[in-house]
């Protein structure tokens, strides 16, 4: 079976699906091996790896690591096509419809197709949304786009709806990574009450309540980097948190 269904049976027996967030750049050189093996342990469904800027040349051994110890899916969240790397599961095949850059809504994917061919990986076509967290984010200065403002759902519907009319299998909700808000569950139940398609959640999600909340309000997948990069101790309670909806309504 497929990576994307294979997570998406697990999050529809769970109740969502627990994906960790692992920054293969030089500040997290040392903590990579823990959080890997406390994501193996403690029931995360994959690990999304990935970021905006690499400030070394160590990237592809990072990536290497991290799959050769990983017992769940290690997955590509890109940050451009020279992440590109044949240790990988799968990989999501984004564009940033939430922008009005051709280059990361058609232009970096056309680089990366071929590549992507020659090695082999399992394609997830996601349509990346960057809503405002109320900071300015690495994707907003590397895309040179806009973020969506979350107090218009009407705006995100259209996008997510279009995505889905385009045949993305997944709408990727991105307020950044360390933002400030996490998505609103209004904002949050207001799109994903319109589409067909799962909803992975990502930026700001600091605590296991916030992340039930967002199950609640109908995330598929919640994503969390920041708060166990911080605090690796909370893998667990993300865990339980996740996967088991409506336990702090
Ligand atoms: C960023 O959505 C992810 O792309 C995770 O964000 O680091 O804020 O958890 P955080």
């Amino acid at each position: 079976m497929s990576i994307f269904l294979t997570l998406k049976q697990s999050a529809e027996k769970k109740g969502a699906g627990f994906i960790i967030l692992i920054d293969p750049d030089k500040k997290n050189d040392e903590k990579v091996i823990g959080l890997v093996e406390n994501a193996n342990l403690n029931g995360a469904d994959a690990i999304f790896v990935g970021g905006s800027i690499m400030m070394d040349s160590f990237y592809n051994e990072r990536v290497k690591k991290i799959k050769s110890i990983s017992n769940i899916p290690v997955i590509l969240f890109p940050g451009g096509v020279n992440q590109i790397s044949k240790h990988f599961d799968a990989i999501l095949f984004m564009s940033l419809l939430s922008g009005r850059n051709p280059h990361y809504l058609i232009g970096e994917q056309v680089l990366a197709a071929p590549i992507i061919k020659n090695i082999g990986i399992e394609t997830i076509p996601t349509a990346y949304l960057l809503i405002d967290g109320g900071s300015s984010t690495s994707v907003e200065y590397i895309s040179g786009t806009k973020p969506l403002p979350p107090s218009k759902p009407d705006l995100l519907v259209g996008h997510a709806l279009a995505a889905q009319f385009l045949g993305m299998k997944m709408i990727y909700l991105e307020c950044g990574s360390g933002a400030k808000n996490r998505i609103p569950n209004e904002t949050l139940k207001a799109v994903s009450g319109e589409i067909d398609i799962d909803v992975v959640v990502g930026g700001g999600v600091r605590t296991p309540e916030d992340a039930c909340q967002l199950v609640n309000s109908g995330a598929s997948f919640v994503v969390i980097g920041s708060a166990i990069e911080n605090s690796e101790e909370l893998i667990s309670d993300f865990a339980s948190a996740i996967h088991h909806k409506n336990n702090y309504v």
